[in-house]
């Protein structure tokens, strides 16, 4: 790859921390100052981090690698990133994906974070790693591996098993991370330990220094020598710049609307922060005001309003109002949560969500970029490419000197030469259209109170702006601008400057110095232009007809509608973190560019026929015009500027349709035939529980799934016993985490089912059945299904909801002594020696086909059934598998999304899961929802070739179930010029040794 040549450079030697256990603190602490001094590529001081000396915003998304199994579908997600104008990815790490054994660290194939690296170095992006071991993150037990549930010392804390128990994670992922950093020609630049150490029950000493120090040395002795950063839920300040235990740079992270998307125009009151730059001079005065997670949309949980809903709340209005609010603040490290969400695949996610991901992000689950807030984050992410004054600016508290109306309020962030004043409204979620005067200093002309043209600028609904003054465009000084700055570049022969408004606002930019003869407006009507003593001022209302006005020789400034700003781009070129010096305006996306001598090559997607309108950085003289590696013809005018059409052609390709395909099942639960041996699954014989946390049992033996090795989804209960006659009711009290259920057979008999629902008092169920009448002598067995819907995550210190149990907590069989009743269970095959090393620790649950590897390609289905699929469905409960495969032969060149789809569903209670390929892509709980829809990438189904697809269904109630419609749906297609997309690995069936 591009630049695998530049890594083997490294730039300076690693700082290897010897690493020897049990050193006390203070040690510890010098050792650290020590490690620092081993670079100094990164650098900060109280306004901004420096890269090699440079001070840079760090503008960064939020990306989870792990959340997309498609390692050749990084640079895609990232590119569509740095396109944005960001400078940064965050990612967290997921230690239960790579250590799902104790002692066994794979980090490999789908898991291996090597081409993440690379794909950000290509994209030209900069990486801060969040290994944790704690990340939270909405993953099966907040990163912490099913075994820790039997640690036998307290998680986050500084108890010996706990952190022996991190060791072998944090030297293995921190030799990984330290091998990417910058200083040894990585992307990586910044390092999160731990992660929001804040929430600790009352009566716990907290913060524990000790226990932060040996967190962060794990990493430490590994090699990390980037500078750490804190992110804490809440400006409270425990672990500092300045604390016992410290950190190099202060953070914290912040959500201030909230995760209500069933009101998704409601703001909430005390949504805006208003105290954080006063905090953050206590707190932290040394170091730069870092937001390590800020709001980008919401998660959701079962049964809760969904992700569209919350992109709606979360939307442009949003980052318009929040976001600026966090640059009067004067963020220069600045990290959205989720920019790309992606899907809790294969049961990476805790019970709290569902499949999807998506997060109501800038960009979907299907990778794709039409929400507006992608746009609207793109014009503020290159307008701080073009205004390093933003990096030093002095900050202050708002006041009303700025402005003459107190329902506008004004932040003011000063230079000696430029200034900001960021406008929003007083009461922030204001949907009113509010008229306003604007004080602005100047150097050369004094104090400013603009507009001069007209009477008053105008805010409104749920905006903010950032107008500025002295404000240096090449060699030009923007004396002020009402209107905001998307970007400029200085060119030979011109400069260039874009500037948006919303509709209908009026707007003024004036430029110092003296307009010229030549000074003309080149496009577009109604644009006053006036000279005044020393500088020349533009007015304008904003309108969809865009205004082209030249003045004082060379300097062109487009005059943009905020909707055509939208299809501007600054786009990168590979593998350069900067912008390139080319502005061109297009469609949907444009990835890079390249100038090479006469030759201008766009990469990049569309979604209709597109102009392309290359407004600066062609060449003086283009020879070709390369889109997508295909030469265009294109004219040049006299000021350069170049315009050519890309072709948008609709693809032809045929899907299959679900309902015709052939489709065979097989019996998913043959545990309830007479003849079904369950010798070969574990013995529940544990008489005490290594569960330190609910260490009391209510069962002769232990029926924690867990303390058996078994984590993930489907969990399969067997408990035997000899009928007396006198039984009357079975008691059950089964636990699987939000909007989990169970069900349970007595041989092959339906004894009932809890189907769930997405109250917080359904993570655990007490079910009384009555049973019908038992023969004296006879030998009997309980079948029960639990539906583990992902283990809890650990935010409060030390309460350790990791550790809360799966499965059965306690029984009663009336008329029938406890403990004659003999358990076994089983969940995936293996337990933690899962068996499908390509997929992860977490792709497979207990049923029985995934036990046998039925859910994998090519599964032995010659003598299975015939079916018409999963619209067939049981008329009684039960669960069946039903697999088919199709063929796909998609036209390449083109970003064809495809998800599955259930339609026209009906209240019936069940539950089904989703194999592609053997990847589990999708749980559906029709009753609760709210996902209905399953985005699978290319790279999971093949989309030249063979793809094996399979249905688990599992009916809840008496009378069965059935899959109204499944279909298999397209969303948003678009020609793009992203290379090759390699398929993930997928193994196919092989016969199980041992399988039951
Ligand atoms: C913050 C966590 O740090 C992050 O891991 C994720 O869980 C995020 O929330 C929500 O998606 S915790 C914050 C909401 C208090």
């Amino acid at each position: 790859m591009l630049l695998s040549g530049l890594r083997l450079l490294p730039l300076l030697p690693l700082a290897w921390v010897g690493g020897v256990d049990g050193r006390a603190v203070d040690t510890v602490a010098a050792a650290k100052v020590e490690s620092r001094q081993q670079q100094n590529i990164v650098t900060w001081d109280d306004k901004s981090l420096m890269i090699n000396g440079e001070r840079l915003m760090i503008f960064s998304a939020e990306v989870h690698p792990f959340r997309l199994p498609v390692t050749s579908l990084w640079l895609d997600v990232l590119q569509k990133i740095k396109a944005m104008g960001y400078t940064c990815v965050s990612f967290y790490i997921d230690w239960f994906l790579l250590e799902g054994k104790q002692g066994e660290f794979r980090a490999e194939g789908i898991f291996d974070l090597e081409p993440f690296f690379e794909a950000a170095k290509q994209a030209g992006l900069y990486l801060l790693a969040r290994p944790g071991p704690y990340i939270n993150a909405e993953v099966a037990g907040g990163g912490f591996p099913g075994w820790l549930q039997r640690v036998q010392g307290r998680l986050r804390t500084n108890d010996a098993a706990y952190l022996e128990a991190t060791a072998n994670y944090s030297a293995n992922i921190g030799r990984i991370i330290a091998e990417a950093q910058i200083t040894n020609g990585g992307p990586v630049i910044l390092y999160q330990p731990e992660n929001e150490y804040q929430s600790y029950l009352e009566g716990y000493e907290f913060p524990d220094y000790e226990y932060w120090e040996n967190v962060d040395r794990q990493f430490r002795d590994a090699g990390i020598v980037v500078p750490s950063i804190n992110n804490e839920a809440h400006m409270n300040a425990y672990i500092t710049t300045s604390t016992p235990a410290s950190v190099d740079i202060y953070g914290h992270d912040s959500y201030p609307l909230g995760f209500d998307c069933f009101n998704p125009t409601v703001w909430p009151e005390d949504g805006l922060p208003t105290d954080w730059l006063e905090l953050n001079n206590q707190i932290a005065p040394d170091s730069p005001y870092a937001l390590v997670e800020f709001q980008g949309g919401g998660f959701q949980p079962p049964g809760g309003a969904g992700f569209e809903a919350c992109s709606q709340l979360l939307n442009h209005e949003f980052e318009r109002v929040i976001y600026k609010n966090n640059y009067a603040v004067g963020a220069t490290i600045f990290n959205i949560y989720m920019t790309f969400g992606g899907t809790n695949w294969g049961n990476l996610g805790h019970a709290e969500g569902y499949s999807s991901y998506d997060y109501g992000a800038q960009i979907t689950e299907e990778r794709l970029v039409y929400r507006e807030k992608y746009s609207e984050m793109k014009l503020q992410a290159n307008f701080f490419h073009v205004s390093p004054a933003y990096l030093v600016a002095d900050r202050f508290n708002s006041s009303l000197e700025w402005t003459d109306n107190e329902a506008i309020t004004v932040t003011p962030a000063i230079t000696d030469t430029t200034k900001f004043y960021i406008a929003r409204h007083t009461q922030y979620d204001s949907t009113e259209t509010v008229p306003y005067r604007l004080k602005v200093q100047t150097v050369g002309f004094g104090d400013l109170t603009v507009p001069q043209l007209s009477d008053s600028l105008y805010l409104t609904r749920r905006d903010s702006k950032i107008h500025v003054s002295d404000y240096l465009v090449g060699d030009k000084n923007l004396v002020y601008s009402t209107a905001e700055i998307f970007t400029w570049k200085k060119y030979s022969d011109k400069t260039v400057l874009v500037v948006y408004g919303g509709p209908d606002e009026h707007h003024e930019l004036a430029v110092e110095g003296r307009g010229s003869d030549d000074d003309e407006v080149v496009e577009g009507s109604d644009v006053t232009v006036e000279q005044r003593d020393g500088y020349t001022i533009l007015g304008w209302a904003v309108s969809p007809e865009r205004k082209v006005v030249r003045v004082h020789g060379d300097l062109y400034i487009y005059l943009l509608e905020r909707n055509e700003a939208y299809n501007f781009w600054v786009p990168p070129e590979p593998a350069q973190v900067g912008t390139s010096s080319v502005i061109v305006k297009a469609g949907y996306l444009i990835r890079t560019v390249e100038v090479d001598d006469a030759t201008l090559s766009f990469v990049g997607d569309v979604n209709a026929t597109t102009t392309i309108e290359v407004i600066g950085g062609a060449p003086e003289k283009l020879e070709t015009l390369n889109f997508n590696g295909r030469s265009l013809p294109f004219e040049q005018d006299e000021r350069g500027v170049v315009t050519a059409t890309v072709e948008f052609r609709k693809p032809r390709f045929k899907l299959p349709s679900c309902s015709r395909l052939k489709w065979k099942k097989i019996d998913a639960l043959p545990e309830l035939q007479p003849d079904y041996s369950d010798d070969a699954w574990t013995v529940a014989d544990l008489k005490e529980t290594p569960n330190t946390a609910f260490p009391d049992l209510r069962t002769p033996t232990s029926l924690y799934a867990g303390d058996y090795g078994y984590h993930t989804r489907t969990l399969i209960y067997r408990g035997h016993f000899t009928a007396n006659g006198g039984e009357s009711t079975f008691f059950i009290q089964t636990q699987g985490g939000m909007a989990f259920g169970s069900s349970v057979w007595l041989d092959d008999k339906f004894i009932g089912s809890f189907v769930g629902d997405s109250t917080w008092e359904s993570t655990n169920a007490n079910s009384t059945y009555e049973l019908p009448a038992l023969e004296k002598g006879r030998q009997y067995v309980f079948t029960v299904v639990i539906d583990n819907m992902g283990l809890n995550n650990n935010y409060v210190i030390p309460e350790e909801k990791q550790k809360i149990p799966r499965g059965i907590l306690d029984y009663e069989l009336e008329g029938h002594p406890k403990s004659d009743i003999s358990w076994k269970l089983t969940g995936n095959l293996g337990g933690e020696n899962y068996l499908d090393k390509d997929r992860g620790p977490l792709n497979e649950g207990g049923l029985f086909i995934e036990r046998q590897g039925y859910h994998l390609p090519v599964a032995p289905t010659k003598y299975w059934d015939y079916s018409k699929g999963p619209t067939e469905g049981l008329t009684k409960p039960g669960i069946v598998y039903y697999a088919t495969s199709f063929d796909l032969n998609l036209p390449t060149g083109y970003d064809i999304p495809i998800s599955f789809e259930f339609v026209n569903t009906t209240a019936v209670a069940y539950r089904a899961q989703i194999f592609v390929n053997g990847y589990q892509f999708g749980t559906y709980v029709n009753h609760i929802g709210p996902q209905s829809r399953y985005p699978v990438p290319q790279g999971i189904l093949n989309y030249h070739g063979t793809n094996y697809l399979g249905v688990t269904l599992w009916a809840m109630e008496e009378g069965g179930a059935k899959v109204e419609g499944f279909e298999i749906r397209v969303g948003t297609v678009t020609a793009t010029g992203y290379g090759n997309i390699e398929m993930a690995p997928t193994p196919a069936w092989k016969r199980r040794e041992g399988a039951y």
